[in-house]
């Protein structure tokens, strides 16, 4: 079996449609095929500023939804990043193999230290990629399902493996991204040149998937379309509709073409509302579900604990073969 590794920050409370149809769904399709590791990445999450107690909830949080999205801890390795510290430990190496050019040029490092200002922007956002490329390589992964704003990363994570093994010896395994072209970017509905983002999109834009199904339905009933009348889809001309066929196609497993045949001549308002009605039918039971999870904390406590283990036997290994390659001496 082929495994797989990927994370999601515990940062903004509720998932957004962007993070589930980009990232989320593969991973609960992937723990039938690959030997599955996923994680609540709480590492990731202090790169910007974040208030302990809500970090706490907000870990066990997105523990709930990973659960209430299909993940199944009989299936797949689900834990949380901090109780891992060989992820701390390699990264650390990794930092002393990265250049401080190549982390320069990461495009989401960027991004974020030009609207927090670059002076305010911790040294931790900096080197989050390099963190990244040792919560991966850790894993031994073969894939790495994100959405296509990771993808520089996973290739600066390649670059880094092939590094080190030239270096010290064939270590690790070159992962590969695990992209879906139709999911890779869902757009914001109020602004579909953008991708959907917890800190770049307007609420209006942003689906959040805890929110109430009724504030769903009416983000969804006053998304931004065009001009023309024609359903169908063109991403380069038609932005916003052609996100809205892509979220209905996924959602439902309707094709594409199944849907501009069955939107034939028909208002964008009609796909609209039939959307909104599919994506009540999506959130509810996920919010349910959930709850169902926040709501016993002992028994998800319990599989994050059994997550780490399984985690960490892993994790252990491969730091113990990094540090022995660098040098270091081992501790008696
Ligand atoms: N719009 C998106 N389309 C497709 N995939 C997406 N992902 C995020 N946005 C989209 C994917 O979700 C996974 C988890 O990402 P994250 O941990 O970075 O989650 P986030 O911080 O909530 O993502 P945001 O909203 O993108 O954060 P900001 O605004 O801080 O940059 C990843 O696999 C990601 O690709």
């Amino acid at each position: 079996r082929l495994r797989v590794l990927s994370g999601i920050q515990p940062t903004a409370g509720s998932f957004h449609l962007g993070n589930y149809l980009g990232a989320v769904r593969q991973w609960v399709a992937l723990q039938e095929s690959h030997d599955a590791f996923y994680m609540v990445v709480d590492l990731h999450a202090i790169t910007v500023p974040q208030d302990p107690k809500e970090l706490r909830a907000n870990t066990r949080l997105a523990a709930a939804q990973l659960l209430a999205a299909g993940l199944d801890p009989e299936r797949c390795t689900l834990f949380v990043q901090s109780h891992v510290p060989e992820h701390a430990q390699l990264a650390w190496v990794m930092n002393c193999l990265a250049g401080f050019g190549e982390a320069s040029r990461m495009t989401q490092f960027k991004d974020k230290s030009a609207k927090q200002g670059a002076d305010r922007a911790t040294v931790g956002l900096f080197t989050y990629p390099i963190l990244q490329v040792a919560d991966i390589l850790l894993y031994q992964a073969n894939e790495v399902p994100v959405g296509e704003d990771q993808r520089q990363h996973v290739e600066l994570t390649r670059d880094l493996a092939e590094r080190f093994n030239g270096r010290f010896g064939d270590t690790f395994k070159i992962p590969k991204p695990y992209i879906l072209k139709e999911t890779a970017k869902i757009y914001d509905l109020q602004d579909p040149s953008i991708k959907m983002s917890k800190s770049a999109s307007t609420p209006k834009g942003l689906i959040n998937l805890l929110d109430e199904p009724k504030t769903t339905a009416k983000k969804v009933k006053s998304a931004v379309t065009d001009t023309d009348t024609v359903i169908k889809y063109d991403a380069e001309n038609k932005p916003g509709v052609s996100n809205l066929l892509t979220i209905y196609s996924t959602l439902t497993g309707k094709t594409i073409a199944e849907l501009e045949t069955e939107y034939e001549g028909k208002m964008y308002g009609a796909l609209k509302t039939d959307l909104a009605e599919v994506m009540v039918e999506f959130v509810t039971p996920f919010r349910d579900r959930t709850q169902e999870y926040l709501d016993d904390p002992e028994t998800l406590d319990s599989v994050l604990a059994k997550g780490a283990e399984k985690a960490r036997a892993v994790a252990a290994e491969t730091l113990a073969t990094a540090y022995e390659r660098v040098g270091f001496l081992p501790a008696k």
